[in-house]
């Protein structure tokens, strides 16, 4: 159920936004989607996909990002993604033992290794160099970890998105959806995620563009849609198959990208702490756990 709270933060957005439909923005709070229906069936046609059946993560579609051992305030593990009852599944927890570094041998000759140490685990997976695609809509359905200080995601990315030239249309990290404000205390607006791309890297000549922050239904105990449409032309951003935004700064990348989900906890250099971005430290105490539960994975082609 949402809460009272949650309902009448709803109520009164809507209200803000029969005056202008930028207002929340405007007062960096979330909006409510509003805008086209996806119609699915109609515009679309499924060329891939993954349910997440079976009771192990299918590798002929998916690498753990086990070469990304350091990740902001924690560490990225495989032993942190498992695939059960028709989900995958992405759990964060404390460890005060490290876990064991599977790949020793790859990592002796990298002068940039940073070992595993006692702190917080959580896990990606990508697409890189099994899967990737050009245009079409990517979806995701799922249920957000449960704590301050961190945040699940559902992206894309490109070989393209380092290469600095003053455009976008050579690759762009898309974030379909990135939550990060787990019980906010502004009236139940942590129910709420954040879309937008960054491309040209991520040093000085970084660049990047968000359509903000927007309402999903009980996201951290329910189940919702997370889609992004991408056309030669835009990024179309949908929850529930109802868009919440479009955005082509810097021109929508030309070349095919591939898909990830994750977890990060907030910090670095593997310590967690309040960051940038405004979430908090992290909530949980050492032995508490939070899932990121993804139902499916599905891609379709324009029609
Ligand atoms: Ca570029
Ligand atoms: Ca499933």
């Amino acid at each position: 159920m949402i809460s009272l709270s949650t309902r009448l933060m709803r109520i009164f957005v809507a209200v803000l936004m029969v005056i202008s439909p930028n207002l929340p923005h405007l007062l960096d709070i979330p909006a409510i989607p509003k805008g086209q229906n996806l119609e699915l069936d109609s515009r679309f046609e499924l060329v891939w996909s993954d349910e997440f059946d079976g009771n192990s993560l299918d590798k002929t579609k998916w690498s753990y990002n086990w070469w990304e051992t350091e990740r902001k305030g924690g560490y990225w593990h495989e032993d942190m993604v498992s695939v059960s009852n028709g989900n995958l599944i992405i759990t964060t927890a404390y460890m005060n033992e490290p876990l064991p570094n599977y790949y020793e041998n790859y990592f002796a000759q990298r002068d940039d290794f940073k070992p595993y140490k006692e702190g917080w685990y959580t896990g990606c997976i990508t697409g890189i160099n099994k899967v990737e695609h050009l245009y079409g809509y990517f979806e995701c359905r799922a249920i957000f970890p449960k704590s301050t200080g961190m945040w699940s995601a559902f992206w894309m990315m490109g070989d393209g998105v380092s290469n600095v030239d003053g455009s976008g249309q050579d690759g762009t990290e898309v974030d379909i959806f990135e939550s990060m404000y787990y019980k906010d205390v502004r009236w139940g607006a942590g129910d709420r995620i954040v879309s937008g791309i960054v491309y040209d890297g991520y040093g000085e000549a970084s660049q990047g563009d968000s359509i903000g922050s927007w309402f999903a239904n009980n996201p951290y105990e329910e189940y919702n849609t997370y889609g992004l449409e991408w056309t030669p032309e835009e990024y179309i951003f949908y929850i529930n198959g109802v868009e919440t935004g479009r955005l082509s700064t810097g021109g929508v990348s030309q070349n095919p990208e591939y898909l990830l989900l994750s977890c990060e906890v907030a910090g670095d250099n593997g310590i967690a702490h309040a960051d940038r971005h405004g979430t908090g430290k992290i909530s949980m105490e050492p032995g508490d756990t939070a899932e990121f539960i993804v139902d499916y994975v599905r891609v379709y082609k324009h029609k």
